[in-house]
């Protein structure tokens, strides 16, 4: 297959700009008719050709101001037309290009252009889809502004683009039309285009200097109910965006849509956003409270992108982070104010610990700002968006609340209106701070998961010296690595919780600096036995690795100030037991743990928000992040008897909890939310002792709401099968017209570790909600098996991994974005025994050999097959 690569450091200026763009769009399903006339104006002095982009895309009428030009030909030098490009020859500097081309948007199950799905027609043109619809020089430096005319039949009353309606009326075919005019210069990745037929819910919003912006809100016929929320969320994602950065939106009306069909969470195109309609709906009978956390937080996530994405955007695909890993930040500043700090740091902890650091442990691993892809759709990655996050918050952390406030407001007074580059944004925070942050920019080229071991040691007269020393492991794609810059949050507590200095004056606020390979300090212990807490709140995206003894880590849980500080001390306990088992299967855990387990629940009982973190046991994949060579089996065998001993030894202090927390009538409000969760984690543990089984079925038939149910539901994976059997029957039975909800009964489905897994897939792929183009669906069913069912994929006949890559040749050809996701964890065998590794690679094998392959699975199959080899 040939492929090819580009590469970060061959970026261009564009040779044409295209300052105006008027789109007239009739919509037909296999042959809707896009005309485009653009102005394009050529940049510097050359005699290039204009070469657009266009895929697969007929040319029916090409003018150049008004001029017909024909295909080249013998004797004509006309235009040149491949399955990719256009070029077209012009020798003048400015002129009006008029192109007639057409597509079928009922053929296009890759979602990915314009496609008509669930009754609608729909447009997705991040990263590069505008050239599914009509050619054009489709990157993001290329800002144009857009008048767009779409035309329809009655059966789609509702026609939408993005900026401001202009003109609307009949046509004498029975059609009618809408024009839309966008004043706001935009790259066509943000172009978005929408006709159907849906309940509309509208608001209003007053700016902070008074001006007022219609709200509107499309949802599925019936729904109009569901989509409340959203909305409210919405109001209060434009006030936290005006109250903390100072920034007003810009237009006179913001519309959402929600749709069915859609390949990821959200896109923020310019006054259009289009949503999974999982990230929209929400009421306390189908959604949780995650649910209800994630639509409030996606809602936020797609209106801060109006400035940082639209109104300053990414010259080149490689500075997405520019983009993402700022929005994910400001999104995740947002959510804590709006729930709560603690919550949302753990929320976010556990993202980069299970997927972010697999990622860069893999053949997939870059920097936050790539420097080679070959399908840009495969780098909205968890490295760009989480790990990008943590950069920013670094900067955040570095340069104080008001610093990067400083930073952020000269960003944009900088770069408004333009397409820029990470390195610019690092120039606006350079401006706002005495710190040097030229090797703090590191962050941005170096790949891999630094690691920071903390070591003391005992000198004379009392003190104590602790060594503070980072190495970052050489990655699939870099060999070598340098020291980065890094805010490492300590804390050095006593054995009665007193906080100690050092005596060099190097933990500033309870803060170091790490900037090179190590750094010592001392303290005065003057006989006490000191626990360093380090990387509180997760200061760097970094591991740690710090020896501490069960007791200082008790220490660490019963007096560290830092509530994160607190809830990790608990994580590594349970690893260490959970070690402890994996190495003797009988092994019995020390009786001192579950004593000061016991007084941490007692102690604790009335802070449930942290106790509920604290009684989560850290999730399989997370322990694999801590192991190498990991056998699935013996890892899941050691995690449930560590669960099982768990509930047995603490089962008193765990009713307690449970009985504590009285159930009342649902409200969506943190303290509600966080008992639920509570109680809720509380019931999984309980659920393990059969004479518990009640607490479950009764909390089932008793629930007033999503969270309860489910919770109830999860709990009863550890109970008898039949009572399992059961209870998915009447959640089934209940919620079968409702396919949003039913797909956390495929997902619950296919995470059973049962021998018979795959006659339930197979069942589920035949229930008459399912449908493989419908990449929800796929995802709850294929991806939960493949990414969360670890006995069962990972079981050693190999079958799980054959499964999946069976699917995958059947989903690839439909649609390869989607495919391409969900072969992550088969890609990912480097952190697993080699007999795992073997029948890995021969699944990727077939895939390799699969004649047809999109590249977008390509490129991550190949790569993983070539890792190591070098
Ligand atoms: N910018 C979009 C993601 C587009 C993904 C293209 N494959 C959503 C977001 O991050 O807000
Ligand atoms: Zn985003």
């Amino acid at each position: 297959m040939s492929v090819q690569i580009k590469r970060r450091a061959d970026y261009k200026p564009p040779a044409f700009l295209i300052t105006t763009v008027d789109l007239h769009v009739t919509l037909h399903p296999t042959d809707t008719r896009v005309i485009s006339t653009l102005k394009v104006t050529r940049q510097g002095s050359h005699n290039q050709p204009l070469v657009l982009d266009g895929d697969n895309l007929p040319v029916h009428k090409l003018l150049i101001d008004n001029a017909p030009l024909a295909a080249k030909s013998d004797d004509n030098d006309g235009y040149i037309l491949t399955d990719s490009s256009l070029s077209i020859p012009v020798d003048k500097n400015e002129f009006t290009l008029y192109i007639e081309t057409s597509i079928a948007p009922d053929n296009n199950k890759a979602l990915e252009g314009l496609y008509l799905s669930g009754g609608a027609y729909c447009t997705q043109c991040e990263a590069e889809g505008f050239r599914r619809i009509t050619f054009f020089l489709d990157r993001p430096d290329v800002l144009s502004v857009y008048t767009v005319t779409v035309v329809g039949d009655e059966k789609y009353p509702m026609l939408l683009s993005n900026g401001n309606p202009v003109d609307k009326g009949q046509l004498s075919d029975g059609k009618h039309f809408v024009k839309w005019h966008d004043p706001h210069p935009k790259p066509c990745y943000l172009f978005a285009l929408v006709a159907g037929d849906f309940d509309l819910l509208t608001d209003s919003y007053t700016t902070m200097s008074g001006k007022e912006v219609a709200l509107e809100l499309y949802v599925d016929k019936g729904k109009k109910h569901q989509g409340t929320f959203a909305l409210e969320s919405l109001k209060r994602a434009m006030k936290w965006d005006e109250d903390v950065f100072g920034l007003e939106y810009d237009l006179d009306i913001y519309m959402i849509v929600a749709v069915d069909f859609f390949n990821m969470g959200a896109m923020e195109n310019k006054g259009l956003n289009v949503f999974n309609s999982k990230f929209v709906l929400a009421d306390q009978d189908t959604a949780t409270d995650d649910d209800f956390f994630n639509v409030e937080a996606v809602i936020a996530h797609e209106y801060f992108h109006n400035w940082t994405g639209n109104r300053v955007t990414c010259r080149d695909w490689f500075q997405l982070s520019l983009k993402e890993g700022l929005t994910v930040f400001r999104d995740q500043q947002f959510s804590a104010d709006m729930t709560s700090e603690l919550s949302n740091r753990i929320k976010h902890v556990r993202v980069m610990r299970e997927h972010q650091f697999s990622e860069d442990a893999s053949a997939m691993s870059h920097p936050i700002r790539p420097d080679e892809v070959i399908e840009m759709n495969n780098f909205y990655t968890v490295t760009v968006y989480d790990k990008g996050a943590e950069v920013i918050r670094m900067f955040h952390t570095l340069l104080g609340v008001d610093g990067f406030r400083q930073g952020m407001d000269e960003y944009f007074r900088r770069h408004d209106g333009q397409a820029v580059t990470c390195d610019d944004f690092v120039s606006a925070m350079q401006s706002a701070t005495s710190l040097d942050l030229s090797q703090f920019s590191l962050w941005y080229s170096q790949s891999g998961t630094p690691v920071i071991s903390v070591e003391q040691q005992e000198l004379e007269n009392g003190k104590v010296q602790f060594t503070l020393s980072q190495r970052t492991p050489k990655t699939s794609d870099q060999h070598d690595k340098q020291p980065l810059y890094m805010p490492i949050n300590i804390e050095i507590i006593g054995q009665g919780g007193e906080l100690y200095s050092d005596n060099e004056g190097v933990i500033n606020d309870g803060m170091v600096i790490l900037d090179k390979e190590s750094m010592s300090f001392t303290v005065d212990a003057s006989g006490n036995v000191l626990t360093p807490a380090v990387l509180g709140n997760f200061s760097a995206p970094a591991k740690v690795d710090n020896p501490l003894s069960t007791e200082s880590l008790l220490t660490i849980f019963k007096h560290g100030k830092d509530a994160f500080n607190r809830w990790d001390a608990m994580q590594s306990i349970y690893d260490r037991c959970i070690r402890e088992l994996e190495q003797s299967p009988e092994a019995s855990i020390d009786e001192n743990i579950w004593v000061g387990i016991r007084s941490a629940i007692s102690r604790e009982i009335d802070n449930v928000e942290l106790l509920g973190e604290c009684l989560v046991i850290p999730s399989f994949e997370t322990l694999c992040q801590l192991r190498t060579s990991v056998d699935v089996a013996e890892l899941s065998k050691a995690r449930t008897e560590f669960c099982h001993q768990f509930a047995q030894q603490l089962e008193a202090a765990l009713l307690d909890v449970f009985n504590s927390i009285e159930s009342k009538p649902y409200s969506y409000e943190q303290s509600a939310v966080n008992q639920r969760r509570c109680k809720n984690v509380v019931l999984a543990h309980l659920a393990l002792l059969p004479q518990y089984e009640h607490l479950v079925t009764e909390q089932f038939e008793a629930s007033d709401n999503m969270t309860d149910t489910l919770g109830a539901l999860r709990s009863a994976q550890f109970c008898r099968k039949e009572v399992f059997d059961s209870l998915m029957a009447k959640f089934e039975q209940r919620y079968n017209k409702d396919p949003l909800v039913l797909d956390k009964w495929f997902a619950l489905h296919a995470t059973q570790p049962t021998k018979d897994i795959f006659a339930t897939i197979t069942m589920l792929c035949e229930h008459p909600q399912f449908t493989m183009s419908n990449p929800n669906r796929v995802r709850s069913v294929i991806g939960s098996f493949a990414f969360y069912n670890s006995e069962m994929f990972h079981a050693l006949d190999g079958s799980g991994y054959k499964f999946v890559a069976d699917y995958l040749l059947k989903l690839d050809k439909l649609n390869p974005q989607v495919a391409a996701r969900i072969v992550t964890p088969l890609t990912q065998w480097q952190g697993f025994a080699s007999q795992h590794q073997r029948l890995m690679k021969e699944q990727l094998g077939r895939l390799l050999n699969h004649k047809g392959l999109s590249k977008d699975v390509f490129e991550k199959v190949s790569k993983s097959l070539a890792y190591g080899a070098d």
